[in-house]
């Protein structure tokens, strides 16, 4: 099924290549199943998010980067990876990404209470930062230094190119991060390279208070591969099998050893920059009111439903469900101890290092 949005950045066209694709072929087409599962994600992902951002206003929870209005775009392209061979590089607001890769509520909402048993870093880290090994899948987050992620998945990927090894690493930054020196590094190296990146830019079109137009002299980041003789695709954020078909295209580039994409996906980010901004003080009121008609789960409700493959019982059912599953969550997360002081260290020093305390 293929979506009627257009991108907002350029009407003509969902997406726009910047550079030429020596391989682009696309990924599998996706059927209403699929959307529908991918729809679940956004919904629970939605719900969540609320949860977090309303039990941060209730001083239970710390620090939230909301990810509302990323929702299509970080399912999309989950879906066109694989969470047991890829890597992903994630950035602060990922959460849909989170869900979509298999981490689950609690473990999200153990991170943001701070409680013991949250999988990244034992809750010793500012939300979703840390690391969780390939046992599972490998997501990694070391900072928030802006942008520092971007040449730490190129370095990964050079090593997976010279084991042999075949596997996609997945870079994921904001508008604001391709404004920053280590993305032209990571780009620059990783195109000479040729290495098997996917440069995944959501581009909500602030960075904290400071506007696209103020960060940067061109209106798409895709253009931006042109410089590294990549191919660039703009595609609109809001539309998850959009992204999907651009993000595997890009990986089917990367697996076939002709290199690195940089994938912008336009979205918009509903809520103030994290928690601790406040958005009324540089964004008007009216630009909030016209981007949530843009709103990508409704969207998706629609087409679903335009289709025959949702009906208002099944919408009800997945909607209920999400609430059921965070409310469940929200009460085993506040039940839950505090780590304990003792292994402060274990997830800082690799056990029997010299900086072992267990
Ligand atoms: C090197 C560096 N400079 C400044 C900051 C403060 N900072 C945190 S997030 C952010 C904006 C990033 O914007 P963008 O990359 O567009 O991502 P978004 O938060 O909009 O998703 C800034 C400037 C930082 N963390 N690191």
């Amino acid at each position: 099924m293929l979506s009627e949005q257009t991108s907002p950045n350029n009407p003509e066209t969902n997406s726009r290549p910047a550079g030429s694709a020596e391989n682009d072929a696309g990924p599998p087409t996706l059927n209403d199943n699929d959307l529908l599962e991918m729809y679940r994600t956004m919904v629970l992902s939605r719900v969540l998010d609320q949860r977090i951002w309303q039990m941060n206003r209730q001083g239970r929870a710390a620090i939230v980067a909301s990810a509302q209005g990323h929702e299509a775009a970080q399912v999309g392209a989950i879906r066109a990876l694989d969470p047991e061979r890829d890597r992903f590089y994630i950035y602060y607001r990922e959460l849909t990404t989170m869900l979509a890769l298999g981490i689950t509520p609690l473990e999200l909402l153990l991170g943001f209470l701070a409680k013991d048993g949250e999988p990244l870093s034992g809750a010793r880290q500012f939300p979703l930062h840390g690391a969780i090994d390939r046992q599972r899948c490998d997501i990694v987050s070391f900072s928030n230094v802006v942008a520092t992620q971007l040449p730490q998945a190129v370095g990964v990927a050079l090593a997976d190119k010279m084991r042999g090894e075949k596997r996609v690493t997945v870079a994921y930054f904001g508008d604001g991060a391709s404004s920053m020196g280590e993305t032209h590094e990571a780009m620059n190296f990783a195109a000479i390279h040729r290495l098997p990146v996917i440069f995944f830019c959501e581009n909500n079109k602030y960075a904290i208070s400071v506007p696209l137009a103020q960060q940067m002299n061109i209106e798409s980041v895709a253009t931006r591969a042109t410089a590294y003789g990549i191919p660039g695709i703009e595609v609109n954020g809001f539309d998850p099998v959009a992204v999907y078909e651009a993000v595997g295209a890009a990986a089917n580039r990367a697996l076939a050893g002709d290199g690195p994409t940089l994938v912008e996906a336009v979205v918009e980010r509903f809520l103030p920059h994290t928690s601790d901004d406040d958005d009324t003080r540089y964004r008007p009121a009216e630009d909030l009111e016209g981007i949530r008609d843009l709103d990508p789960i409704p969207a998706t409700e629609k087409l679903l439903r335009a289709s025959g493959a949702l009906d208002d019982a099944l919408d009800q059912e997945i909607k209920s469900a999400a609430q059921k599953i965070v409310n469940q969550a929200t009460e085993d997360a506040e039940n839950a101890p505090f780590p304990e002081p003792h292994d402060f260290y274990d997830q800082v020093y690799a056990p029997g290092s010299p900086g072992d305390q267990s």
